[in-house]
């Protein structure tokens, strides 16, 4: 071979090489990359390709659970409206994707009702090319039970379930659930009481406190927790999932069955929503509490599937997901956010409004499978009386 044919076959392997390599950037199939495709102004460095945005985003969420000036962050930057629609419940969620044509292109499943999802077919695969910011997840919490390859689902904030209350009204604290279900106890807080609205978290505290699994689905231990629940039911001011936050804040309860995130607002206040109340304190009963943690998940067959792909990867920013959960009180499943968390937040966690490792210890996720189905009827019983 002469040194004319030496070169050119050099060029053509660099060639073969670059492209394989994407130029030194993504692969052509992923819109976040150049991947040697000519870049337009409407591609820009960040990938995004503006063209196959939507203009509005329907995001179904739980209340108080998104720092409000991320959407405008995002409205500025993409261009996109979120719309945001609120929830409760992961059953109230799941009732409306099941009715079809929800109109929703994002929803925010816990655990279990990710297996939900994904069994009803309720859930769209995500597509991880589009999201290059899961990197920064920490690998703990990837690949959970409910969804072993993330395969619909990426990590939003986790939680924990206790006790949240008021420490001038207990100024001994409170260690166990007896303080919420012992009816010589609760009488001298009648009306000031509430407990989530939550067919898992509910009974599953009753469990606990009975010193069982919050997933014991035995139909005699089960009778036990309806009875404890329906003796309870007189002493509660309600069973709210939506503004425990805001009553406790406004010592309208002094007691109430929490998320930790809704606690620690309580005790913070939510800026432009409520004042905080120094005097809330959470806890994690010595019986034990639920740990969880709620996802995003693209709703099958959204329309806007590109843009909740855009907006999961915007969240999973570190620096959005340190803003979020400033705002929210709850914990970021983001490790390359945690440096990023003001003192006082840290503070608050290290107080009980996260859990430390031997409160780990006490934790319990729920799970979904065929037993666990029966806590839909438990809490209809519960709920009618
Ligand atoms: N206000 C936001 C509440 C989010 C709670 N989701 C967790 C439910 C776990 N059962």
């Amino acid at each position: 071979m002469d040194n004319r044919s030496l070169i050119g076959l050099a060029l053509a392997l660099t060639l073969v090489l670059l492209a394989a390599c994407g130029g030194g950037t993504a692969s052509p199939g992923n819109e976040y990359g150049g991947g040697g495709a000519p870049q337009t102004t409407d591609m820009p460095a960040g990938g995004v390709d503006r063209n196959r945005l939507s203009r509005e985003l329907y995001f179904y969420n739980w209340s108080d659970y998104i720092n409000p000036e991320l959407l405008a962050q995002f409205e500025a930057e993409y261009g996109v409206r979120v719309i945001v629609d609120t929830y409760d419940s992961n059953e109230d969620m799941i009732a409306k994707l099941r009715a079809g044509n929800s109109g929703y292109d994002l929803v925010v499943p816990s655990d279990y009702a990710v297996t939900i999802m994904a069994a009803e077919k309720l859930a769209a695969s995500l597509d991880k090319n589009l999201l290059p910011n899961l990197v920064h997840l920490d690998p703990d919490l990837l690949n959970q039970p409910f969804d072993p390859d993330n395969a619909i689902s990426a990590p939003y904030f986790y939680g924990i379930t206790g006790i949240a209350y008021n420490v001038k009204s207990f100024p001994e604290g409170i260690d166990t659930w007896s303080a919420v279900f012992d009816t010589s106890a609760i009488a001298a807080y009648r009306g000031k009481l509430s407990m989530l609205d939550d067919e898992r978290e509910t009974p599953g505290a009753a469990l606990r406190y009975l010193g069982h699994s919050l997933n014991e689905t035995d139909p005699a231990i089960l009778r036990q927790v309806e009875e404890l629940l329906i003796a309870q039911k007189p002493y509660l001011a309600a069973y709210n999932s939506a503004d425990v936050n805001r009553k406790l804040a406004s010592e309208e309860y002094v007691i109430a069955h929490a998320w930790s995130g809704s606690a620690l607002q309580a005790r913070n206040g939510l800026e432009g929503e409520f004042a905080g109340n120094p005097d809330i304190r959470f806890v994690i009963p010595e019986e034990g509490g639920m740990i969880w943690m709620d996802n995003l998940v693209v709703v099958a067959n959204s329309p806007g599937s590109y843009t909740a792909h855009v907006f999961i990867n915007f969240l999973l920013d570190p620096e959005v997901a340190a803003r979020n959960a400033e705002w929210t009180g709850y914990l970021t499943p983001n490790q390359d956010a945690l440096p990023l968390l003001s003192e006082d937040l840290q503070a608050l966690y290290a107080e009980g409004f996260a859990p430390d490792d031997e409160v780990r210890q006490r934790l319990e996720w729920a799970v979904r499978n065929e037993q666990t189905a029966v806590f839909t009827d438990l809490w209809t019983v519960v709920k009618g009386r």
